[in-house]
């Protein structure tokens, strides 16, 4: 088989690229290692920002999230048995946040890949990228017991944090930057209304929590634990006993409580890999970076890296132009790291640290103090969290 453009990864990275590519009449065939329903069982991200709404209209695959998904224009801080709004429309001059589920957005993209006659190849084992540092690169992949083979001129590597891209390219040529929180956040959802129409995001002295949603009848929560925690240990009653714990009373009051369908356990990490471009091989969302999901980024930064890489490929096939793709690297890097820096500091004020000191515990709550007075630091807040500019 040859295509112009093979994608290793169909979750959101990859099927928006896919669905860009496609709509441009640019060949690509998306391989994955598991399943449609697999990939459709996993719960993650919740909140889009506007650029990453624009891109899915691009890519034709908006009409559900407009019809379904939540317009916010503001989100809570609560901390001291209080809670403070962050007016995200009001101080970033109208703009605003999506909430909208990314299992439903990547069945949306899935949906249009079949609409549109994209080919996925699913299930595919022991993917691997090879000669991708000449010019003649290629993927070959294990299905029904065979060894298949697909010629490309590009790959691009959207296999995620645990994917075989970013383990193909040799040491010398990559650099990685990590950091490794101590503690991890435990999810459910629960077919509940959401205790508040928009977010909270809460700093307690027995940990962060988080009010988020997926519709006005299914709620999101996390709560922060620590990293040896066991799902087993936690039953739905002693979760909402934690949680309304970590909550001012007049939210604490007003939880509805109820059977979750999803419980997990995520651990947080910030990681980057420099460069993102190997060549004919580039890497793309979570192969990557990690952001913590405190700033709500990773899907995001997923979304301006297809963004810069759509863009690169465009005009390589129809302007007869490398200056997207060589560019391709440091654009993504540039509005990865201001993205990773926002979603450290905002871990870092929300959460409580095992071995904070007494004096970091006193920088945090002026920090918060601070943040809740000025209208400078308000806005500061809301610009990253809307989403800094492509
Ligand atoms: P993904 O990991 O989504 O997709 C990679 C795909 O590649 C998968 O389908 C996988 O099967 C496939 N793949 C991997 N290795 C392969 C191989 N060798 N061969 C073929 N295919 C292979 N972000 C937020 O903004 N908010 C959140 O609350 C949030 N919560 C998260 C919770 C968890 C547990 C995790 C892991 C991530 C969370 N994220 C969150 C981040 C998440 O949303 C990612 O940013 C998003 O999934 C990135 O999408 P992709 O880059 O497509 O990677
Ligand atoms: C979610 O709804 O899953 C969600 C929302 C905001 C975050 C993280 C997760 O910052």
């Amino acid at each position: 088989m040859r295509t112009q453009v093979v994608i290793i990864g169909s979750g959101p990275s990859g099927l928006l690229l896919g669905q860009l590519l496609t709509d441009a009449g640019i060949d690509n065939v998306i391989l994955d290692r598991v399943s449609k329903e697999y990939i459709l069982g996993r719960v993650r991200a919740g909140v889009l920002e506007e650029s990453t709404v624009r891109l899915l209209d691009e890519a034709n695959a908006g009409k559900r999230m407009h019809a379904e998904g939540l317009p916010h224009d503001g989100f809570s801080l609560a901390f001291d048995g209080r809670d403070h709004r962050i007016d995200l429309f009001g101080l970033t001059g109208g703009k605003r946040v999506m909430v909208y589920g990314q299992t439903e957005l990547t069945s949306d993209l899935m949906q249009r890949r079949e609409e549109t006659g994209g080919v996925s190849i699913h299930e595919a084992g022991n993917v691997v990228p090879h000669d991708f540092d000449g010019a003649a690169p290629y993927v070959t992949y294990e299905k029904d017991g065979i060894t298949h083979r697909i010629d490309c001129d590009f790959i691009a590597g959207c296999d995620g944090f645990h994917g075989v891209s970013r383990k193909s390219v040799p040491d010398g040529a990559i650099r990685s930057y990590e950091k490794i929180y101590p503690f991890g956040w435990l999810g459910i959802l629960a077919e509940v209304p959401p205790v508040n129409h928009e977010l909270i995001y809460a700093n307690h002295a027995r940990g962060f929590a988080l009010c988020s949603m997926r519709s006005t009848t299914r709620s999101r929560y996390y709560i922060q634990c620590a990293l040896d925690e066991k799902i087993e240990d936690w039953s739905d009653d002693r979760f909402w006993d934690e949680l309304r714990r970590r909550l001012p009373d007049f939210h604490a009051e007003r939880v509805t409580t109820g059977p979750s369908f999803e419980k997990s356990i995520a651990p947080l990490r910030s990681f980057v890999a420099e460069p993102m471009r190997f060549n004919r091989l580039f890497l793309v969302g979570d192969a990557a970076h990690i952001v913590p999901p405190t700033g709500a980024k990773g899907l995001n930064l997923a979304a301006s890296d297809v963004h810069y890489l759509f863009q690169g490929l465009l005009e390589h096939y129809k302007e007869k132009s490398d200056a997207g793709i060589e560019a391709y690297s440091s654009r993504a890097l540039a509005r990865i790291w201001k993205a990773v820096r926002f979603s450290w500091w905002m871990t870092t004020m929300m959460h409580r640290f095992p071995d904070t000191l007494d004096f970091d515990q006193k920088i945090q709550e002026a920090e918060l103090d601070y943040l809740t007075h000025s209208r400078a630091a308000s806005t500061a807040l809301a610009e990253n969290y809307v989403g800094l500019p492509f």
